[in-house]
């Protein structure tokens, strides 16, 4: 199977887990684009939906469905979205699709994380995949020393040759040769960094279920 088929699949599996009559909270990426595209079908058995970011926002409105501020739900049963990188217990690195920080505002209000992914995205160990983190853009050369002395390296991510701004306005830096041994001691420890507005660690609210897109189905970890 393609990697667009598991990450399919994958989407179509999530729909199990949204409850009708209900907010959906829906992430970014790719993956992600796949389960809006299957929620599409669903679209009159759910009440709304709640995006985390502008392009999933305005996928989910062409295809007729509801979106809400999130400033209007005071709570959501599950929130379906991506990852780069996952463990078996759950942890992730998000923010490859640089919507990391609604993506954790919004998984934050939901009662269960859904993630998924194709199989290639689970991990023993997160760092591989480059730690997004999201800074005031004042702030990017300080926030670069003190990564690097966490021991990664931090690249300031670029779109066009310029700095690539997120929905919020900021930049993102991308710090790589990390191995996170203890993600969520790690995830405190940049959440401290004064000039950081999210680090792309979900760690301290990690995924509740896991659906993995492999060659012998969707295999479902929780
Ligand atoms: C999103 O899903 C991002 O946090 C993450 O980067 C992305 C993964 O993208 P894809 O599904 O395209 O592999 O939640």
């Amino acid at each position: 199977m393609t990697q667009d088929e598991l990450k399919r699949a994958v989407a179509q599996a999530a729909i199990a887990y949204v409850v009708e009559n209900e907010i959906v909270g829906v992430g970014t990426g790719s993956t992600a684009n796949f389960f809006i595209d299957e929620l599409a079908k669903m679209k009159h058995k759910i009440k709304a939906a709640v995006a985390s970011s502008e392009a999933t926002a305005q996928r989910l409105r062409d295809h007729g469905i509801t979106v809400l501020d999130l400033n209007e739900v005071t709570s959501m049963p599950v929130y379906i979205d991506g990852a780069d990188e996952i463990t078996p217990q759950g942890a992730m690195i998000k923010g490859g699709g640089a919507a990391l920080t609604r993506e954790k505002i919004v998984a934050s209000v939901a009662d269960k994380f859904v993630c998924i992914a194709d199989g290639s995205k689970l991990v023993d160990q997160l760092g591989k995949f480059p730690l997004p983190v999201e800074v005031i853009p004042m702030s990017h050369a300080v926030v670069t020393r003190k990564l690097n002395a966490l021991g990664g390296e931090a690249r300031l991510r670029l779109k066009d040759g310029k700095p690539l701004l997120t929905d919020n306005g900021n930049m993102i830096l991308d710090v790589h040769g990390l191995q996170i041994a203890d993600p969520v001691a790690l995830e405190a420890t940049i959440n401290n960094i004064v000039g950081v507005v999210t680090v792309g660690l979900f760690a301290q609210q990690g995924a509740n279920v896991c659906l993995l897109g492999t060659a012998e189905g969707v295999k479902t970890l929780q």
